[in-house]
């Protein structure tokens, strides 16, 4: 196992559609676990495979509270198949947004179908922060950011501020 490099906005490749998986092997059990090795570390609670870099229809969570025995959750191939007509609003962060916050208003609960970690189909109804979650991980699949469900101005002034902190880091910008 191990801890994989963080892909962090404004990086185009957290915008790609990730592709589906086609086929549930070692070699994928191997990239689920060093997610959730790196989810861990971060720590987060939950992790897409393109926050590493790997464009593939491929999600982890962990909900386990600290001290709480973990309860790692592999998600291949998810599809929503109902979103509840009710809302609720959690505030959420992103590993590949560092330090940044907003509330976010989702269905409230999400009936989800996908494949295990041993290629076996699977459904979940999920309420609470696993629905707000797994939300945010799919958003993840299709290229979207937790940023693009809040308002242009903060979205805007988020932006501007990665850009600027990428900038800063580039190499040959090393004066002052
Ligand atoms: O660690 C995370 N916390 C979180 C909090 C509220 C809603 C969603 C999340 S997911 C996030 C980890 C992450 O960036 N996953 O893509
Ligand atoms: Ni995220």
């Amino acid at each position: 196992m191990s801890i994989k490099p963080l892909i962090i906005l404004p990086d185009p490749v957290l915008r790609q559609v990730s592709k589906p998986v086609e086929r549930v092997d070692a070699d994928l059990n191997k990239l689920a676990d060093d997610m959730l090795e790196t989810m861990y570390d971060a720590p987060g609670i939950g992790l897409a495979a393109i926050q590493i870099g790997v464009p593939r229809r491929l999600l982890v969570i962990d909900l386990a509270k600290e001290g709480e025995s973990p309860e790692p959750h592999v998600f291949i191939n998810p599809e929503i198949l109902e979103s509840a007509d009710q809302r609720s609003v959690y505030e959420e962060g992103c590993l590949s947004i560092p330090d940044y916050y907003a509330e976010v208003e989702r269905p409230a609960s999400v009936r989800v179908k996908y494949l295990d970690r041993d290629g076996k189909l699977q459904e979940m109804q999920a309420e609470g922060l696993m629905a707000t979650c797994l939300q945010h991980e799919i958003d993840h699949l299709n290229g979207v950011l937790f940023i693009d469900h809040i308002s242009k101005l903060k979205r805007d002034m988020v932006v501007r501020k990665f850009k600027k902190l990428a900038k800063d880091k580039a190499p040959g910008k090393m004066v002052g």
